[in-house]
C-alpha cells in the first residue's frame, strides 16, 4: 500500500465507532467493486468504503474526513460513464457509498411528491410511485443500479427527457451534507420558492464536488393509462427528424420518447444480445423508436401513431414499421434500444461522445461526425444513437475489427476532438447528460474558460476550501 493511503492511526476505528460493524469496508475483495468504473477506463484506491445509513452518520463521517484532510468520493450505483464515482490513486481518500440510505421517507399523491433518500435505486423509486398509482418518469438503461443521489448529481437525462425534462426538473428540494459536515435541510415540497440563491440547483449536476446529496423531494406525475410504441426503419437521419416533427405537430404532449439508432448499432445488438429480434425487415441503415403515452384511457394513441406513420410512409420518410401489440412486444422493442451500451461493450473497444446540438442540427451532426471519424480512423464504425428529441446523440465510435483495442483507445482524445470540433461548429455541448467526471475535465478550459470557469472555481473554493469533495472531477487543476 503506498504511503499516502496508509490509514491514520485510529481513523478506521473512529469510522467504525460512528457507523457500526457493517458501516466500514476495508477488505480488498469488498472494496473491489467500488474502485473501478463501469467502462473499465479508471481504477483507483481507497482506505475504506464508508456506508452510512443516516444523514447524521454522513455528516459525522464528513466532519472526520475534513479534520484529517481525507478526500471523500460519493458513490451511488457506480454507473457513471465518465469515471465520476471512481477514486483516484493519489490522495488519502474514502469512498462514501449511499447504498444503505435507501428509504422512502414520504409519498404524497395529493401534492404529487415523493421524499426519498439518495441511495434509493431508480427502478425502486419508479415501483414505489407505481404502487401508489402515479409515475416517477425518469428512465435510463442503468436504472436497475443507478441511485437517486447519483442521477441528481449527474443531472441525468435518459429516454423521457423530451417530455418530463432532466433529473433537475424532477427535483423540488434537497438535503445535502456540505464539505464541512454541515447539513442543508432543503426538503421543501414547493413549486414556488424564490428565497435567495437556489442552492438546491448547485448540487444537481455537481457530480459530488460540492457536497453529498442525502435525500430529495421528487416530482410525481399521473400514471400512463394508454401507450403506443413503434419501431420504424427510416431512410436517413433527416427523415428521422421529419418524423419527430410530424409527431410533435400532431400531438406535442403525446411523445414520451423519440430515440434514434443506426443500422450498425442495431446490428451489434442483434449479434451480441441473447433473444434480441427485429420486428421489421432487416437491412435498414436508420431506426427510430417512438413511444407515445397519455394519462387517460381512450386517448386514441394507436390511431395517432398509425395516422402519422401512414402519412410519413406516403412522404417516403418511413420505410417499414412495427407497432407493439402487447406489453411484451413493447418491452422487446425497448430492449433493442436499451441494450445499445452493453452491445457496444461486447463488440470491442469504443469511444463515447455524449454530445448535444440544437435538435434541427442532429442530422448534420450525425453525417459530418461519422464521415470525419471514418476519415480519422479508417475501418472504424460510427455508432450514433440516442435521444434525438433532445438533440442528444451518443456519437460513439467502435474500433475497426482488425485493430488492437489498446491502439484504438490510445486515439480516444483525437476522436473526441474530431467530434467536438463539429459539435462546436453546430453550437452544441461536449457533455450532454453524462457529465464531466474525470474523462472530460481537460476539455473544460476550452469550452467553459474565462469568467464561466472562474466563477465555478470560486464556488468550489467557497464551499470546499480544502478540496476534499471528489477531487480531480469536473474542474481541471488550476
Ligand atoms: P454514480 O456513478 O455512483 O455517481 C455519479 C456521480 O455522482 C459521481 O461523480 C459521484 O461522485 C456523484 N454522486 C453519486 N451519488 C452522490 C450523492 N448522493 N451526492 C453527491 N454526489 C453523488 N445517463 C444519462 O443521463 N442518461 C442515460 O440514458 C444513461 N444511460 C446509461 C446506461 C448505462 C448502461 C450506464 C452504465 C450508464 C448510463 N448513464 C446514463 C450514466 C449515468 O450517469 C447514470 O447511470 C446515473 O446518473 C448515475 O447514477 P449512479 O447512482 O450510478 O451514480
Ligand atoms: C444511453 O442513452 C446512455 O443508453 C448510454 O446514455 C450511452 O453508451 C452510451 O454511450
Ligand atoms: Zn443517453
Amino acid at each position: 500500500m503506498p504511503d499516502d493511503l496508509r490509514p491514520i492511526p485510529g481513523l478506521i476505528e473512529a469510522f467504525g465507532s460512528l457507523l457500526g460493524p457493517n458501516g466500514v469496508l476495508t477488505d480488498a475483495a469488498a472494496l473491489e467493486p467500488h474502485l473501478a468504473d463501469w467502462r473499465g477506463l479508471y481504477r483507483g484506491q481507497a482506505m475504506a468504503v464508508l456506508r452510512p445509513s443516516t444523514t447524521e452518520e454522513v455528516s459525522s463521517c464528513v466532519k472526520l474526513c475534513a479534520r484529517h484532510g481525507i478526500a471523500v468520493i460519493p458513490q451511488g450505483g457506480n454507473t457513471s460513464m465518465v469515471g465520476g464515482a471512481t477514486p483516484e490513486a493519489r490522495d488519502r481518500q474514502v469512498v462514501l457509498s449511499l447504498a444503505r440510505m435507501n428509504r422512502v421517507r414520504e409519498i404524497d399523491v395529493a401534492d404529487m411528491t415523493m421524499t426519498v433518500e439518495a441511495g434509493l435505486i431508480l427502478t425502486r423509486a419508479q415501483q414505489v410511485a407505481a404502487e401508489h398509482g402515479v409515475l416517477f418518469p425518469l428512465s435510463l438503461g442503468a436504472e436497475g443500479s443507478a441511485m437517486i443521489g447519483g442521477v441528481l448529481s449527474t443531472n441525468a437525462g435518459g429516454n423521457t427527457t423530451v417530455r418530463y425534462g432532466n433529473a433537475r426538473e424532477l427535483m423540488l428540494g434537497l438535503e445535502v451534507v456540505l464539505p464541512d459536515g454541515g447539513v442543508v435541510n432543503g426538503l421543501r415540497r414547493l413549486r414556488k420558492d424564490n428565497t435567495g440563491y437556489a442552492l438546491r440547483h448547485l448540487f444537481v449536476g455537481a457530480e459530488g464536488t460540492l457536497g453529498i446529496i442525502t435525500a430529495a423531494v421528487l416530482r410525481l406525475f399521473p400514471a400512463a393509462r394508454e401507450t403506443a410504441t413503434a419501431l420504424c426503419a427510416v431512410p436517413s437521419e433527416a427523415a428521422a427528424l421529419s418524423l419527430f416533427r410530424r409527431f410533435r405537430t400532431a400531438d406535442e404532449g403525446a411523445v414520451r420518447a423519440f430515440e434514434y439508432m443506426s443500422g450498425v448499432g442495431m446490428g451489434m445488438v442483434l449479434a451480441t444480445i441473447e433473444g434480441a429480434t427485429l420486428p421489421i425487415a432487416p437491412g435498414a441503415d436508420h431506426f427510430v423508436l417512438v413511444d407515445l403515452s397519455a394519462s387517460r384511457e381512450g386517448a386514441g394513441l394507436r390511431a395517432l401513431m398509425e395516422q402519422v406513420l401512414e402519412a410519413a410512409m406516403e412522404a417516403g420518410e418511413v420505410e417499414d414499421a412495427a407497432l407493439a401489440e402487447s406489453e411484451s412486444q413493447r418491452l422487446s422493442i425497448w430492449r433493442l434500444r436499451e441494450e445499445h451500451p452493453e452491445a457496444q461493450k461486447r463488440a470491442g473497444a469504443s469511444v463515447k461522445n455524449d454530445v448535444s446540438v440544437p435538435v434541427s442540427a442532429v442530422p448534420e451532426l450525425i453525417r459530418r461526425a461519422s464521415d470525419a471519424c471514418r476519415a480519422l480512423i479508417p475501418g472504424s464504425r460510427p455508432v450514433p444513437f440516442g435521444h434525438m428529441g433532445d438533440g442528444n446523440i451518443h456519437m460513439n465510435l467502435a474500433q475497426p475489427p482488425e485493430m488492437n483495442a489498446a491502439d484504438f483507445l490510445a486515439r480516444s482524445h483525437d476522436i473526441m476532438d474530431c467530434v467536438n470540433d463539429i459539435v462546436r461548429d453546430l453550437g452544441g455541448s461536449f457533455s450532454a447528460e453524462h457529465g464531466i467526471g474525470r474523462l472530460k475535465t481537460d476539455m473544460m478550459e476550452a469550452w467553459r474558460g474565462g469568467a464561466e470557469l472562474d466563477a465555478m472555481r470560486r464556488i468550489k473554493a467557497a464551499l470546499d476550501p480544502q478540496g476534499i469533495m471528489n477531487p480531480g472531477k469536473v474542474l481541471p487543476d488550476a
